[in-house]
């Protein structure tokens, strides 16, 4: 072992620095590991804002944006989870703006809150449109400051489980090459989310859902799996993010007959309607033959520049760089693209798994607040309060538990699986399995599902699998090895991949994100208003259910 530390936190993005920041203070001995430097984390990327009730545009509640969230969820979104949330997030961003965040501002000096999906109020607090951006640097600092130890460029790889409690985790160190293993007598885990299933996503090519993977082989349940958020306006062709903020400033989506279609679609709140919606209705669009090269557009023109160059000049500069127009003069070609997991690490409202030692954050974590659709903004919020939460939780009880123990067999044991893999002298390279796990899944598991699809992803999936038993890895060496990792990235969102579309076959209906309008078009409460829970058994998914819970909101018809 290398290193043994009271909290072990896995993941260097929004939430795992917001937890090791909370462990600290709470007295803990901290550390994070994290497969990239913090400040390439793909918290990062994250563009147009962060949810609280500050009511400082209109009046707003916690309230209010409770509501908001758990009709947003399709009301699946366990609503205590949901309140806690809501009641934490003002206080949680004054805190970011007492560090230094440099958010946004009215002329009053108050922080500025923009329009966003599905929001009843102007809620969304913004730092023009690199939001994400400028929180991993304050977090960072903060991080800094502490001298919190982190580890970097350390591929986490196995869950350390000895004694029924979760003790740390083996890696790989990038740099150095070799296993090494860090004890932690808690861990939490915020390693962000798996996009990159998918062939068109806005994610970083780093979010593989290793986390996941890496609980649900340890017998953790993954929660509520099958649905995956499209956001509407990735750019054509690349699928990189143009944010929500962009229709938030006033920005519309035209068809190919140069006509604001959303009309049609949710009447009320047009593009502001939440993301499953507007992602739905350009794919009908596209389906229909109103789109070009699979895209609609995105109309900015009306702002003017100094209103684009001011609020959105991350968006205008993407826009530019990878769709080659300038969103002054020209409608950005966008489509919807892989965003976020609903889904993830099942946890209660305190980051607890049901893994002794075990906590987690972020979007790897299901608390879950989001069920089947999040809303935009509220990603960046759920990094902040819940990435706290656990932090403190994990420390509270680190503090209160003395003993690490790793056996020796816990590293023998993975250099083995290593060994394996490494020695193999053969086989299929992994860029390919990757290349159709990303174009089958957008192809069969999408914005629009339906039951053949399903069954015939399984099949490819469960092929892919087979396949991947005999991946080959070229590179033998032992800095940066890419190759490695990346193979190892593979079989983690293969398995996350089987978790969805398990999750999929089983929910017969429509809700949230997933849709399957051709076989089962409507929401289906008494059935089907429960989560799904998907295990890892005899190298298959297991799916069982679980209630939702439910305090003060009963289900009621979705309209935007
Ligand atoms: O919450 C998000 O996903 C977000 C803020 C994205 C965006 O459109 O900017």
């Amino acid at each position: 072992m290398i290193g043994e530390h009271d909290v072990l936190v896995i993941g260097g993005g929004c939430a795992g620095m917001r937890a090791a920041i909370e462990a600290h203070d709470t007295g803990a001995d901290v550390a994070i590991v994290s497969k990239l430097h913090p400040t390439r984390s793909h918290s990062g990327a994250a563009e147009g804002g962060i949810n609280a009730a500050l009511g400082n545009a209109k009046e707003d509640s916690p309230e209010i944006h409770a509501y908001d969230t758990v009709k947003g969820s399709d009301f699946i979104g366990d609503q205590d989870a949901i309140e806690a949330f809501t009641a934490d997030a003002p206080g949680d961003i004054i805190q970011l703006e007492h560090w230094g965040a440099v958010f946004s501002r009215r002329d009053d000096g108050k922080l500025a809150q923009r329009p966003f999906g599905a929001a009843g109020s102007p809620r969304t607090v913004y730092a023009a449109d690199i939001t994400g951006h400028v929180l991993i640097q304050v977090l960072y600092e903060q991080l800094v400051k502490r001298d919190i130890k982190v580890y970097e460029e350390f591929f986490a790889w196995q869950l350390v489980v000895n004694d029924g409690r979760c003790q740390g985790v083996v890696c790989w160190d990038l740099l150095n090459g070799g296993l090494k293993t860090i004890g932690g007598k808690t861990v939490v885990m915020a390693t962000g989310g798996a996009g990159r299933q998918y062939r068109v996503t806005t994610n970083a090519y780093a979010c593989t859902g290793d986390g996941m993977a890496m609980a649900l082989h340890a017998g953790l349940p993954l929660k509520d799996m099958e649905f995956m958020q499209f956001h509407p306006t990735t750019l054509y062709p690349s699928g990189v993010l143009l944010t929500e903020g962009c229709r938030g400033e006033g920005a519309y989506l035209i068809n190919s007959e140069g006509e604001r279609f959303m009309k049609h679609y949710a009447p009320n709140a047009l593009e502001l309607a939440s993301r499953d919606v507007v992602s739905r209705s350009e794919q009908t669009e596209i389906d229909e033959g109103r789109g070009v090269n699979g895209s609609v557009f995105l109309d900015m023109r009306h702002l003017g520049a100094e209103r684009i160059i001011d609020r959105l000049p991350g968006s205008r500069e993407l826009s530019m760089t990878f769709a080659g127009v300038d969103p002054i003069y020209d409608p950005v070609p966008v489509r919807p693209g892989a965003h976020y997991h609903m889904g993830g690490i099942s946890t209660d409202n305190d980051g607890a798994t049901e893994l002794t030692g075990l906590y987690a954050a972020g979007e790897c974590a299901c608390v879950s607040i989001h069920g089947a659709n999040r809303l935009g903004g509220n990603s960046l919020m759920e990094t902040i309060t819940f990435g706290r939460r656990a932090g403190h939780s994990a420390a509270e009880w680190a503090l209160s538990n003395t003993t690490i123990d790793v056996p020796e067999s816990v590293e023998r044991d993975a250099e083995r699986r290593l060994r394996a893999l490494l020695d193999r002298t053969s086989g299929e390279r992994p860029w390919k399995i990757r290349e159709e796990l990303g174009s089958s899944m957008l192809e069969n598991f999408a914005v629009f599902r339906q039951e053949d699809k399903m069954l015939r992803q399984r099949e490819i999936v469960l092929e892919l699998r087979e396949r991947y038993k005999n991946v080959y890895v070229e590179d033998k060496g032992d800095v940066f090895n890419s190759d490695l990792t990346q193979a190892i990235e593979l079989g983690n969102m293969l398995d996350t991949a089987l978790c969805m579309i398990e999750g999929g076959i089983w929910r017969k209906e429509s809700r949230g994100a997933h849709s399957r309008p051709n076989d089962y078009p409507k929401r289906d409460d008494e059935n089907f208003m429960v989560h799904t829970i998907t295990r890892w058994q005899d190298d298959g998914v297991e799916l069982t259910t679980a209630p939702v819970r439910v305090t003060k909101w009963e289900p009621e018809e979705r309209k935007y």
